[in-house]
Order: C-alpha cells, then structure tokens, then sequence
C-alpha cells in the first residue's frame, strides 16, 4: 500500500495521464497566471477591466489558436488546449473566455470554413495578438435559440449588406474584426466584418456583475458593406456557428475546474488557520465533509474532461457527450465556488479572496455557450430521440 500522500487537487493522479508535452504546457500556463495574472486580476474585476496588457504574453506562450495547424498556430493536441483552459480559469474565467473567443470562436471558422487568402490575410495575425477577434451570435430577442436570428446579409453586387444587433458579445470593444453570423436567402452565412467599417458599433456592457476581468458589448450593425471576399465560403447553416460552439463549449468543459480548484485551494487554507470553539474549523466533520465532496467532485470532472480530451483528439467526439460535461463541471464548479465563499464566513464576500470572484464569473460561464438547461435538453433528446427544446 503507497503511503505517499496524495496532491489534494489530482487525487486520481491525472497528471500521470499525460504526456510530457502536456504536462510541459499546463506548468507553463500555471506560471504564467500566478506571476502575471493573480496578482492583477482582482483589482481588474474591482475596476471592470479586462487585462488586455497581459495580451502579448498570452500570444508569446502559443495561446491564441493553440490546436490549430499552420499559420503561427502550435497545432497542439485537444487535451493540451483543455489544460491551457483550465490553468487560465484558474486565474479567472475572463482571461479563459478571451482565449476561447479569440481560439475556438475566431480563428477556428477561418480555419475550418475560410479562403486561403482570409487565412493568411488573418490568423497569423491573430496568433501573434495583433488582431483580436469577437463571435456575434446571440441576439438580445433570445440567444439559446440561434435558428431565430434576425440578423440579415443581402447581396448587393460583390459586396453584402449587413444588418442587425448582437448581444452579449465577449471582446466586442476589444475586436479588430468581428465573425458575424446572419441570414442570407442561401441559409445562415459567416462574415468577417472589420469592426472600423462604417455602420459597425460594438457599445461596452456596463454594470456586470460577473465576468468583470472581461469585455462584454452590444454589436450594431446598420448597413455594414462587406465585400464577398470576407464571407467564409466552406459553411452555409447554422451547423457553421455550432461546429464553433463544439470547439469553445469543450475548453469550457476544462476551464471551471481551475475555478474550483482555486476556490478548494483557498477553502482549505482558510479553514486550517481559522479557530473556532477552541478548534481549527477543518477540525468539524461538516466542514470535511463539504470539503471531501468538493474533491469528490472536482475529481468526477477532471475524469469526464480528460476522457473527453482523449475521444476528441480521436476524432470521435459527439457534441452531446461536450453537452454533458459542459453541465457536469460548470455545475461542479459554481456550486464548489459559492460553497467556498460561505466556508470564508464574511471574509467570503470581499475580493481579497478568490471565491467570490470564481462564482459571480461561473454565473456567466454557466449561461454562455449554452445554458444548463440547453445542455441538459441535449443530453435528454439523445435519451429520448425527443427534440424538448
Ligand atoms: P438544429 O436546428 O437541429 O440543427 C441545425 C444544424 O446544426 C447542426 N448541429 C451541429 N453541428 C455542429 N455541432 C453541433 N453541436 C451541432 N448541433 C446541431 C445540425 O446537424 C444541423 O445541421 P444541418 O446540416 O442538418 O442543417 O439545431 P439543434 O436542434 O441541434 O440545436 C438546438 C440547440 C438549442 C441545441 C442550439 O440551437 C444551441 O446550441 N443553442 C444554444 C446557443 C448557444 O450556445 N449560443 C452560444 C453563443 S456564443 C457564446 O456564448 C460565447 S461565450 C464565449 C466566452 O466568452 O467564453
Ligand atoms: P435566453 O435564451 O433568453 O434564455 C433565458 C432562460 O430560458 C435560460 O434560463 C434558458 O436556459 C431558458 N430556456 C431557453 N430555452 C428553453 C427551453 N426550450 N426550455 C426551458 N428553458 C429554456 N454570445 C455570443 O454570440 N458571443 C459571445 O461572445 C458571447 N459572450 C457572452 C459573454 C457573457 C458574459 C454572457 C453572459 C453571454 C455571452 N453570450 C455570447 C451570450 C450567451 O451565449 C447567451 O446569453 C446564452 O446563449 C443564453 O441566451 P440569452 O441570454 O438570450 O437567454
């Protein structure tokens, strides 16, 4: 029987699962946030800033379009991009939700669906961090039902006149371009709109609660003409904007486990320091307890993220196993997030401690990219074969 004692925040030893490169990686991610990233986040979120100085780092380290080939991109392994995820939400899910936006929601439509001319014209840039990207799906009339979109492209000789609103745009006032998607009486069509284009507004979120570290905007878009050159040509319907979805909706699935493990990491800290009735507060079986079923949890995660690490770099992943682990884990981690923040008694409610911080953030994280019940409905249809939505 080992008697070594276990790392508390991989008591399955998940790290022996991967390979040095991996490995290699998630240490290089780890430094990163805890020298340049933790010690500004909180004042970031206090002030309603995103930390866009951290952005030519960010590129240095191989982040933007980390799992994509070619074009200044380091074509890591699905499993790498999940733990680049996961030590970035560690930091706060703001730094993750701009490398997902930027990776998973930009660079791979023009990746996957774009010309050769917009690949070149556009991803080595945005490798690089010089160009920044933001997704315009949602629309403020109901985002989990993106078919409805109102949002219309018309062709008007080789140019396409856009017009329309989206809502909740993450980068939006950050965007150098913006991936708008729309309809066109072809079906739904992808275009790479230049955000200085005349008729482009991206107006700033104010007054967040969550995601505070992030950008957030309301793109506007009236009579914006787009050449034809900027419409992705490889996807026509809404499966364009969904395959994007899959990408970003699997980082998620790593991402809130870093949440959790800051919040678990701190809990634990503070409850071996604070005393009370004349004990340590780790000393009381309820708060063992809770803290055991943190770790039980984070562990169930950790497992599902990996697995599916392993399926996707397969190539055999299936969006409906990404649903259920997007829902598993954000779930895990906000309520492991508001757990923490009650074991902090009032110290919980400040920024001096991360708990609170994690879980007002998951409350974005578990509405973005899919909304619990949407991921749930998802998992009940293949159950089913009932479309609920
Ligand atoms: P349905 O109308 O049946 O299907 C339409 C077409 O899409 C295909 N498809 C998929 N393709 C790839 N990946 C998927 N996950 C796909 N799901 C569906 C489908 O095969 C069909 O193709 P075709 O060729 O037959 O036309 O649509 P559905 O009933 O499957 O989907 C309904 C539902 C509710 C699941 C979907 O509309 C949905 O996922 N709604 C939620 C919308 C959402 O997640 N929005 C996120 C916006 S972006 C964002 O939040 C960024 S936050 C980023 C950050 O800051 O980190
Ligand atoms: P709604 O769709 O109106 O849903 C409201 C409620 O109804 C939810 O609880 C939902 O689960 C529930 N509901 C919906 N349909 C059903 C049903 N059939 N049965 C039962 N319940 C149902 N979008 C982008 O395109 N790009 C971005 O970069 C982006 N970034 C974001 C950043 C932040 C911080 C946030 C908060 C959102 C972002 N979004 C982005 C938008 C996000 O994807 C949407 O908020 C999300 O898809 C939900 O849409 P909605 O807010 O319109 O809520």
């Amino acid at each position: 029987m080992p008697t070594a004692s276990l790392d508390p925040f991989d008591l399955y030893q998940i790290t022996d699962e991967l390979s040095e490169e991996e490995r290699m990686i998630k240490d290089s991610v780890a430094r990163f946030v805890d020298q340049k990233a933790l010690p500004v986040i909180a004042e970031c979120f206090d002030e309603g800033r995103f930390p866009a100085e951290l952005i030519p780092e960010i590129a240095e380290l191989g982040l933007l379009g980390s799992s994509l080939e070619g074009y200044g991109c380091a074509g890591l392994n699905a499993v790498s991009y999940g733990l680049i995820c996961q030590e970035l939400e560690r930091g706060d899910s703001g730094l993750r939700s701009f490398v997902s936006v930027q990776s998973s929601l930009c660079m791979y439509p023009i990746h996957a669906f774009g010309s050769d001319a917009q690949r070149e014209r556009w991803l080595p840039d945005m490798a690089a961090g010089k160009v920044i990207g933001c997704f315009g799906l949602t629309e403020p009339h109901g985002g989990s039902d993106p078919a409805n979109m109102k949002t219309h492209a018309r062709k008007d000789g080789d140019d396409w006149i856009i017009n329309g609103a989206k809502m909740w745009i993450t980068n939006g006032n950050l965007a150098h371009i913006a991936i708008i998607w729309a309809r066109t009486d072809d079906g739904i069509q992808g275009f790479i709109v230049e955000t200085n284009s005349d008729g482009f507004e991206a107006r700033e979120v104010k007054a967040k609660m969550s995601l505070r570290a992030s950008v957030t905007s309301e793109l506007y878009l009236d009579n914006v003409r787009v050449p034809d050159a900027n419409r992705l040509p490889g996807v026509t319907g809404l499966k364009g904007p969904l395959s994007c979805l899959n990408q970003a909706r699997y980082g998620i699935t790593w991402g809130p486990i870093g949440s959790a493990i800051a919040c678990l990491s701190e809990a634990i800290d503070y409850c071996a320091d604070r005393e009370l009735f004349q004990r340590p507060l780790s000393a009381n079986q309820t708060v063992q307890l809770r803290l055991a079923d943190m770790a039980r949890r984070i562990t169930g995660a950790q497992l599902m993220s990996l697995r599916l690490g392993r399926i996707k770099d397969a190539g055999k992943l299936n969006p409906t196993q990404v649903s259920l682990a997007k829902w598993n884990n954000v779930r895990m981690a906000l309520d492991i997030a508001r757990d923490c923040r009650d074991l902090l008694g009032g110290s919980g409610i400040t920024l001096e401690y991360v708990a609170i911080r994690h879980a007002l953030n998951l409350e974005s994280v578990i509405t973005y990219e899919g909304t619990e019940t949407i991921h749930q409905l998802v998992v009940g249809r293949e159950l089913t074969g009932i479309n609920a939505f």
